[in-house]
């Protein structure tokens, strides 16, 4: 492949700097600022901030009605490999440009899929040598990659629950490619998304053999992780539906009751994201929450959907409110560890010029920021957790301690409960202060 001249894509924007709170520049942070200590670590290492190249780079911002409106003056109108180059490099500028460490794609964001599986694994191969060349100039890394197991036709009754056993072994060699070019550009990850395993009717489907097959799927996959020395962490990601009307991931509690039941615990963890929360029906924060709880919260697909909307709107988050939330349990959890914030997001359709895409991130990176500062001072202040502390402290001594050590059982709770003739009062919950309490520190 030919070198390119070094051309610039976003000519008149400079690196985006931190100009503090008061800066007017809507091409500057307010409250991002990398190196700024927070509990003794850098809010770049606490955010671990990642571009999404399917969107980012990729997204032509065309919906169910119309056709994409993105302006992108680079773009030949082809997907060939040199144009499958060029992005490469505007996908880097972008990043440089914007400060953020890391990235994340599918094998086909990145490189053409070809006329059968060896021309798409050349092509591929071809594009890793440019995306790695461009992280060694950068020092920008891979957060996680996959492949895209849902675009190709051959994948319409799902890849690794299609009801074609050709259809597997397919999404076989390509997952096993992907892991071995995210193996290559030292990937910190890799995200198995499912993106048509579910199921559109009951009528045509048997539901637990396309569960097995897909557990026998991910069972391949660790064993072939192992061979190869990846030692990224594995994730799942939870949605509930579309493109199908069921996903057989559908929120967080099933994904891990999936893993669990086959024996796939300790080789996952789960990348929650907010719209799909939302689509199950949950908050963020109980996604989260239940993903802690099992010690499984692995990373997150950072976005927001429109609530009154019933889609993935992949929208970039700029609510308070969440991102402090979403910070409050990651701060807890003790931090990402191999995961970090991948803002799965795109501009609206309506905001199609080269310039949004800086507005968009730096807006989603900001509001992370600030989540952070306002997590962290929540958490120094105390008082949130010391009344939950408090809330539970009849289970610190007396009949509580014994029943959670497993000393006592139904006849001994019984005995205690004729002594005692009724319960101890209750104390209120105090939602309303707590939400006061939350807004304090907003
Ligand atoms: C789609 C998913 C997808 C995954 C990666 O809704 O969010 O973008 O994050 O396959
Ligand atoms: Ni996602
Ligand atoms: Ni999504």
């Amino acid at each position: 492949m030919k070198k390119s001249a070094a051309r610039e894509f976003f000519p008149g924007i400079d690196k985006v700097q931190y100009e503090g709170p008061k800066s007017k520049n809507p091409l500057a942070f307010k409250h991002y600022n990398p190196d700024e200590l927070v509990d003794g670590k850098t809010m770049k290492d606490h955010l671990r901030f990642s571009v999404t190249y399917w969107h980012t780079i990729r997204g032509q911002l065309a919906d169910m009605f119309g056709v994409g409106t993105a302006i992108r003056p680079w773009e030949d109108g082809t997907n060939s490999l040199a144009m499958a180059e060029t992005r490469a490099r505007v996908a880097f500028e972008f990043m440089e440009k914007l400060g953020a460490p890391y990235y994340a794609f599918h094998d086909r964001d990145v490189a053409p899929e070809g006329r059968d599986l060896r021309e798409s694994n050349k092509n591929l191969d071809a594009i890793v040598r440019v995306l790695k060349a461009e992280q060694e100039r950068t020092g920008i890394k891979l957060l996680w990659g996959t492949a895209c197991l849902f675009v190709h036709p051959r994948y319409c009754h799902g890849a690794a629950t299609s009801c074609n056993a050709d259809v597997f072994a397919y999404a076989a060699a390509q997952v096993k490619k992907a892991i071995e070019v995210t193996h290559e550009l030292g990937g910190e990850g890799y995200v198995f998304w499912g993106g048509r395993e579910g199921y559109s009717t009951l009528l045509n489907t048997d539901l637990k053999r396309e569960l097995d097959h897909l557990a026998a799927f991910l069972h391949m996959a660790v064993d072939y992780r192992k061979s190869v020395g990846f030692k990224g962490q594995f994730y799942i990601e939870p949605k509930p539906k579309e493109p199908t009307k069921h996903q057989y991931d559908s929120d967080a509690a099933a994904c891990l009751n999936f893993l669990r039941q086959y024996d796939l615990l300790k080789s996952l963890k789960l990348n929650i994201e907010t719209n799909h929360a939302t689509l199950a029906g949950h908050t963020m924060q109980h996604e989260l929450e239940t993903a802690i709880a099992a010690n499984a919260l692995g990373s997150i697909d950072a976005n927001t959907g429109d609530l009154l909307l019933g889609w993935d709107t992949d929208q970039f988050p700029t609510n308070l409110y969440l991102t402090t939330e979403v910070m409050l349990s990651i701060l807890k959890m003790g931090g990402f560890a191999t995961g970090g914030t991948n803002f799965d997001a795109k501009v609206r359709r309506e905001s199609f010029e080269p310039v949004d895409l800086f507005h968009a991130h730096i807006g989603g990176m900001d509001t992370f920021a600030r989540g952070l500062k306002i997590a962290s001072a929540i958490r120094k202040d105390g008082r949130l957790a010391e009344f939950v502390k408090c809330r539970y402290s009849s289970w610190d001594s007396g009949v509580g301690a014994d029943i959670e050590k497993g000393k006592v059982g139904f006849k001994e709770l019984e005995a205690y409960m004729l002594k005692q003739g009724e319960a101890a009062a209750n104390t209120s919950g105090r939602q309303e202060l707590l939400e006061n309490l939350i807004n304090d520190f907003i």
